[in-house]
């Protein structure tokens, strides 16, 4: 007998169910080409310490099988898993055992060069102002200038803004090309409500995923963090000192606790800014650190003008696909 597995709330889970055990499958189209880079990444994953059921008494325990398979010429991807119990508790194993991202993880980038541009200003320019909002933006060259990338925080567009299957309002909408155009200071108002809904949708997936509400929906319906993350600058306050790690999103998180701030905030390049990222979406500090198995560049930036770490002479060859 097999039958839809109903969570509490009566929303229907994904799977079917014999006993006491369920399953889910998902099913995946890869883009043209990927097929060697993904069955490579699917093997370094498969054989990462910790990622086997017993591996170093990981919590998983209700997990029987977990599988990933390649079909149809490499032009889809299949995951299949059955396990003891209902959904939620598949879920809480997969996310109180942390492997979510393998320890230690992968710097994708280590070795390689990065073209980078390093601006010093005298803070004597900023018209006596100590609070200062920072964004970068890529321009072509020539008379009339296209704007090919904006950023101000990381990661609100990957993580933030590109997942689409959550947005009740516009699921088809690759909205990060929209976003990517505005005035990152004054956000106009034509596509405000697409980013809104996608925000509300996504943060409230990543809030999601340890299974606890930390951030619950405002009176409107929104999630807390959607202004904060459409405020999308750096905050720096250059009265403030200078500290190597935790001073990303300190100003506006105290901001929020209605405390004075107590660092220069901004984004240092040794900061661990990934985990408080995760950390802040996933529990909003309420502990304990979402780490992504990366805790530092194995090279790390310097304290001296400009900051960088030296070029490495012999980069590692960019992968077929680039
Ligand atoms: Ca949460
Ligand atoms: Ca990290």
């Amino acid at each position: 007998m097999a039958h839809m597995v109903a969570s509490d709330c009566g929303v229907p889970q994904p799977g079917l169910s014999v006993g006491p055990t369920s399953e889910f499958s998902l099913f995946f189209r890869l883009k043209p080409g990927q097929g060697p880079s993904l069955r490579a990444a699917l093997v370094d994953l498969q054989e990462t310490p910790g990622y086997r059921p017993g591996d170093y008494g990981m919590a998983v325990q209700t997990i029987h099988e977990a599988r990933f398979v390649m079909f149809d010429d490499d032009t889809r991807l299949a995951f299949v898993t059955s396990f003891d119990g209902p959904w939620d508790a598949y879920m809480e194993d997969f996310f109180t055992s942390g492997p979510a991202f393998t320890d230690p993880g992968s710097i994708f980038l280590d070795g390689k060069n990065v073209l980078s541009i390093v601006v010093e200003i005298d803070t004597s320019f900023l018209w006596g102002r100590d609070l200062v909002g920072a964004v970068a933006e890529t321009l072509t060259r020539g008379t009339f200038n296209v704007r090919i990338e904006r950023v101000g925080r990381p990661e609100v567009k990957n993580m933030m803004l590109a997942p689409k299957e959550f947005d009740p309002v516009n699921r088809d909408l690759e909205i990060r090309d929209l976003y990517n155009m505005e005035d990152a200071f004054h956000l106009g108002d034509s596509y405000q409500g697409a980013y809104r809904a996608r925000l509300d949708a996504n943060l409230a997936f990543w809030d999601g995923l340890d299974g606890k509400v930390d951030w619950p929906a405002e009176a409107n319906g929104s999630h807390p963090l959607t202004d904060l993350v459409l405020a999308d600058y750096l905050i720096v306050d250059v009265t403030k000192p200078y500290v190597e790690h935790g001073t990303f999103l300190e100003i506006e998180l105290a901001a929020r606790r209605g405390e004075a701030h107590q660092t220069c905030g901004g984004r240092t390049l040794n900061d661990d800014v990934m985990d408080t990222i995760f950390t802040q979406l996933v529990n909003a500090g309420h502990g304990p650190t979402i780490r992504d198995g990366v805790d530092s560049a194995t090279r790390p930036a310097t304290s001296t003008f400009p900051y960088l770490a030296t070029p490495n002479p012999n980069p590692p060859e960019p992968p077929e696909h680039h």
